[in-house]
């Protein structure tokens, strides 16, 4: 304020003395002279660039590199303290008056401690609550270098990985092996920013619009009364919905095979699902989609043995992962693309690329693999990385651009916006588990969480403050390019017509099933329609199943006790395609578990002799023994009382596992488990488990009267007899081609 007075000023204010906001109050000292206006104001030098143009990544109150290695990121120095770094030397006792006493509000340890506790829990995911994850490296075969400038997709290049694996329809803390759809998503931490690939282990969706996606997702989670059932589609809200919607029922058919009961997330494919678009260098297009093959194979539980791990181990899948990769047995997939031109009509072979119900089949056009992906870390601590992670199908890098796929857009919305709520603002990914390992310097300012102390004043553009940082990149500075496509037509809320097509694929991937394969299909449907308590429903499902296929429409009919309809469709029979069936083929057995059974009384050596054996040929023995402690020089792994047939690949009865004392305890033979020959009768169920389940067994010589043949048939497919190296050299063989499924 310019004061036209000459008094002296005693405090700020203007000439009635009033103050004004921001003027310091300093009662009796006198202000000094206020700048006069004439004084010109000179726009000082910009501000030197920011150290290394980092953005908000390496400036941190604590100091703290949030490049460094997690663990050394968290807990520093080697004394408890408070968050704000205050040594403790109690943390078991709050503040009391006096040993019996009141507790004291003063306590702040105390308040701190509980009031953190108290917000521990965030939101889970919306859908894929439940997930398991691990870090690995992707190498690039440059095979793609063709179709996409993509600088990851170039020969040789190594990009870091996480990849989380999910169901979709279970809480947080819902079992691993229910049958669901898998969430199959990759964060590729690449030169040119972050790329995710979020897909699922099935190739097609259930609804063509994002717009129905809380629709599908309401009707699929449990039934709002209730709360029940967890973690399953086996409800009426489910099958009215899927049974109404008939674009859902090729989704639905993938989901009742054996493609929704993995054995593991190892044995898993992943689909990018979606049609995307590459661009080259050249400027040219194509349009693709994407595939994880596991090296592993593909391999499917049961639905008996689901339902049994579902009990004895609800981490199975879980656990599977990590204790793969703490092993060294990294789990190994390809990917690759199947290419397609980009037409104006985005269609192939008759296939519209643009509906996400709709695969291309492999025989029509090839997987040909751009690359290797390993996992090889497990995460240091499952909250600041699994459940932290956020995935984004708009997390793209120049090269590869999106379609008009309409699920797919809805997507590029969603998955940011959820994370407001499940991360708590607009900061995610600034965690350390999302942070990019490229250079970020993004202008995006504040906000909850916000963990980053960016310098500078000009968070804006264009700017002559900051140096005129950040500049905007060239194409070939690596800028990311909207591929400019072509849009026009009027605003509808409609569907090209090609996408009312709902039962031509589900013709085809029921064809393509092997015989097995079909008759689990019909067993899921069968149990899953005799959960409903609605007869329309089930009758309106049957509807369905009659215009996919006559036999598997009657099949589950007679298990319903209903009448099987007519269809209202042609029922066209469609070419199979055999790389939709999971059956034949020969896979690694590294890593695969086989159960050793011995009994109190069995020569150590032999047991050794088997698990050697087992070891040289790249697998997991497990002792499994009366009880725990150790077997001659082994550590025993399994009990007779922890041992479960659906941990194990194959197994070997490699003595004589004759009852103990104890154990026949009474309530087991009421339940039925009657011992058989000498056999302790938790064996008997265990070996009549994995006989049924189709899995290889071993029986060493001398051990033919031991009773095991009440339970298994030792002339069956898939049973050895011998010597320990001759059974496990049978079971290794047998065990590259999975399941024995001709014992019927
Ligand atoms: Fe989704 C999570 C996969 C359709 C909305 N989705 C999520 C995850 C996977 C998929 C693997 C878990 C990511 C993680 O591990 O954090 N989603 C798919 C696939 C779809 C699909 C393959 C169809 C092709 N999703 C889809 C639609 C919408 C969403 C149509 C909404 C319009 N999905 C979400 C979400 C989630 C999510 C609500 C929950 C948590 C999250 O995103 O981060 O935004």
């Amino acid at each position: 304020s310019n004061s036209r007075s000459s008094e002296p000023r005693r405090t700020g204010g203007d000439s009635a003395g009033r103050r004004k906001t921001g003027d310091a109050v300093v009662p009796g000292v006198p202000a000094s002279e206020p700048p006069s206006l004439a004084e010109p104001t000179k726009a000082r030098d910009p501000l030197p660039p920011k150290a290394d143009q980092q953005g908000p990544a390496n400036v941190s109150p604590t100091g703290a590199d949030y490049n460094a290695p997690p663990e050394t990121n968290a807990q520093q120095g080697r004394y408890l303290t408070t968050s704000t770094g205050v040594r403790l030397g109690d943390t078991d006792h709050s503040l009391k008056a006096g040993p019996r006493g009141p507790v004291l509000l003063q306590d702040h340890h105390l308040r701190e401690k509980i009031t953190h506790f108290d917000h521990e829990r965030i939101p889970e995911r919306v859908v894929h609550a439940r997930g398991a994850a691990a870090h690995g490296t992707f190498v690039a075969n440059g095979a793609a270098a063709g179709i996409s400038k993509a600088g990851f997709l170039a020969k040789g290049v190594e990009t870091p990985v996480f990849v989380r694996f999910s169901t979709v329809l279970g809480s947080r803390g819902s079992a691993d092996t229910v049958r669901d759809t898998r969430g199959f998503a990759t964060k590729f931490y690449t030169d040119e920013g972050i790329y995710d690939l979020v897909g699922n282990n099935i190739p097609v969706f259930f609804i063509q619009d994002g717009i129905k996606f809380p629709d599908l997702i309401h009707a699929g989670k449990p039934q709002p009364d209730r709360e029940i059932p967890q973690a399953q589609s086996a409800h009426d809200t489910f099958w009215d919905f899927v049974s109404l919607h008939t674009e859902a029922q090729h989704h639905t058919l993938w989901n009742m095979s054996d493609r929704a009961l993995p054995a593991s997330f190892r044995t898993m494919e992943g689909f990018g699902l979606h049609t995307f678009r590459m661009i080259n260098d050249a400027g040219e297009t194509c349009l693709v989609k994407f595939h994880w093959k596991p090296r592993q194979g593909v391999h499917s539980q049961t639905w008996e043995e689901a339902q049994l791990t579902q009990g004895l181990d609800p981490d199975f899948h879980r656990r599977d992962l990590a204790d793969a990769i703490e092993a060294g047995v990294y789990p190994v997939w390809d990917l690759g693309v199947q290419v397609m031109p980009d037409n104006d009509e985005q269609t192939f072979s008759g296939i519209d690329l643009l509906d996400p119900t709709k695969l291309v089949p492999e025989e029509l056009a090839e997987v040909q693999i751009i690359g290797t992906m390993t996992l090889n870390r497990n995460p240091i601590n499952y909250f600041a990385e699994t459940e932290q992670v956020m995935f984004n199908p708009g997390h793209l890098v120049p090269g590869i651009d999106v379609t008009n796929d309409p699920l797919l857009q809805a997507r590029l919305f969603s998955y940011i916006d959820t994370q407001l709520s499940r991360l708590g603002g607009p900061n995610f990914s600034q965690l350390p588990i999302n942070r990019p390992h490229a250079a970020v310097n993004d202008l995006l300012r504040d906000g909850s969480h916000q963990d980053a102390v960016p310098g500078g004043v000009a968070a804006y553009r264009p700017n002559s403050l900051d140096g005129g940082c950040p500049f905007t990149a060239s194409t070939a500075e690596g800028a990311f390019i909207d591929i400019p496509t072509e849009v026009h037509g009027a605003k509808v809320r409609e569907l090209s017509e090609s996408f009312e097509d709902h039962y031509t694929q589900c013709r085809l991937f029921y064809a393509s099933l092997g015989e097995v394969e079909k008759q689990h299909v019909i067993a899921a449907y069968t149990f899953e329609l005799a959960k409903c308590y609605e007869e329309n429903i089930k009758l309106r499902q049957l509807g369905c199943l009659a215009n996919i296929d006559a036999e598997l429409c009657q099949q589950v009919a007679a298990g319903l006790g209903l009448p099987a309809p007519k269809p209202t469709e042609k029922l066209t029979t469609p070419e199979p395609s055999p790389a939709l069936s999971q059956l034949g083929g020969r896979w690694p057995v590294a890593g695969r578990r086989v159960g050793v059974v011995v009994g109190a009384d069995t020569d150590p050596t032999v047991a050794a002799a088997v698990a050697d054996a087992v070891r040289s040929a790249g697998m997991l023995p497990l002792l499994i023994a009366p009880t725990g402690g150790t077997f001659g020089k082994q550590a025993i792994q399994r009990s007779y009382l922890t041992a479960a047939s659906v941990e194990l690949d194959a197994a070997v009865l490699a003595g004589l596992a004759a009852p103990a004392d104890d154990a026949f305890p009474a309530r087991d033979s009421k339940a039925g488990h009657q011992p058989a020959g000498q056999l302790d009768p938790r064996v008997v169920k265990l070996f009549g488990e994995l006989f049924r389940q189709a899995k290889p067994i071993g029986v060493l010589d001398g051990l033919d009267d031991s009773g095991i043949a009440d339970v298994v048939d030792l002339g069956a497919p898939g049973v050895a007899t011998g010597s320990a190296s001759a059974v496990v050299d049978e079971l290794t063989e047998l065990l590259a081609q999975h399941r024995m499924w001709q014992r019927g």
